[in-house]
């Protein structure tokens, strides 16, 4: 052991293991759950991997809400299965967290509690069947666009995890569109429902891809460890650039008066975003935060049987196998 080593145990060492760490980063190694890591790297992916999976699992009920009013079958079916994809990300995502030594309980006592976020935009109401698709179209069309970067990014399980729930995402977005094209398609009043939920998805289809880059807190060190490969407003104007063209092609008018196409920088240009709305959703004032919170906490609470019951019944199992073996 070096002199420095016995005067100030594990300074140098953890120095080193850092650098090391930094290092695999920039040769764009994976980093795996049993790897040394900064305790802030761990910290911020429990923190972003678990708002994630609270995403996917609150984003089940503004959809669940229209499961049994579809339209046709056909539109039942694939609701129902992009409503069960949804539970499957979280499910993924949870597992992918719980490699990072936090137990499936905490996380959600977290998100019963108010202290992990879920995102901004199940908050909003699901008023009409054209909904169901400026969901599809525009949230899972800005969730891709978020997430193919994640492919990408340095943790292992959290990278993997992105491969199968973009596949699935893009099944999603284009069950939305195909609802919003044959809507389109339809009757005056079809038509201008799915003109109402464009104007009611769009804005906060933008928010939710997050703060801009100036007010972001985490972008900078999040960038750094390559777990987000792309800043908030890349992403931004990424979604934006890709939608336009999809409204125009089926008549629809993105609800922005200041939307314009930049010759000079090849994107468009959009107007201002209310973020206090923004903000106002994330503190919990959205129009729907207490209902949503409510859905989750009571199902917990009502599932608590279930849970004794399986515990009780490994348990035995638990028991009989150890007789066995002795
Ligand atoms: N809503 O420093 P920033 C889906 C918070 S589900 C609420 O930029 P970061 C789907 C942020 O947490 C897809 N809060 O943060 C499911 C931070 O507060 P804390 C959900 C937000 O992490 C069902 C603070 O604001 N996708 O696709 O660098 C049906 C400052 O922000 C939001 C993901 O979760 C928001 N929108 O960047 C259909 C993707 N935005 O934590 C579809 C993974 C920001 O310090 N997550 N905040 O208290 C990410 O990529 C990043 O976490 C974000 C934010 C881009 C969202």
């Amino acid at each position: 052991m070096s002199e420095e080593q016995i005067k100030n145990p594990g300074t140098e060492h953890s120095r080193s293991l850092e650098a090391q760490f930094e290092a695999r980063i920039l040769r764009d190694e994976k980093i795996e759950p049993k790897d040394w890591m900064p305790e802030k790297y761990r910290q911020t992916h429990i923190r972003q991997m678990s708002q994630h999976a609270h995403s996917e699992v609150v984003g089940m009920l503004p959809e669940g809400n229209w499961i049994t009013r579809a339209p046709s079958l056909r539109r039942k079916v694939a609701l129902l299965a992009k409503v069960q994809d949804e539970a499957g990300h979280g499910l993924y995502l949870y597992s992918a967290c719980e490699t990072l030594g936090i137990s499936r309980d905490e996380l959600y006592e977290q998100l019963h509690t108010g202290k992990a976020k879920y995102s901004s935009i199940f908050n909003y109401p699901t008023v009409t069947w054209a909904d169901m698709g400026a969901i599809g179209w525009l949230v899972d069309g800005a969730a891709i666009i978020n997430q193919v970067p994640l492919c990408n990014t340095s943790f292992g399980p959290y990278a993997r995890a992105m491969v199968r729930v973009c596949k699935e995402e893009s099944f999603h977005q284009r069950q939305g569109y195909e609802i919003m094209v044959k809507l389109t398609q339809g009757s005056p009043e079809q038509k201008e429902m799915a003109q109402d939920a464009l104007n009611r998805w769009w804005w906060p289809a933008l928010m939710m891809l997050g703060p801009t880059d100036a007010e972001s807190i985490h972008t900078e060190q999040s960038m750094k460890w390559k777990l987000k490969r792309k800043s908030n407003d890349e992403l931004r104007q990424q979604f934006i650039d890709q939608t336009v063209p999809q409204a125009e092609l089926i008549g629809l008018a993105i609800p922005d008066e200041d939307l314009k196409w930049n010759e000079k920088t090849k994107h468009y240009d959009f107007g201002a975003i209310n973020w206090d709305e923004f903000w106002q959703v994330v503190k919990g004032h959205g129009p729907c935060n207490k209902e949503r919170m409510a859905a989750r906490v009571g199902a917990w609470e009502r599932g608590e049987w279930v849970r004794d019951a399986a515990m009780a019944h490994a348990e035995k199992q638990t028991t009989s196998l150890k007789k066995e073996v002795s």
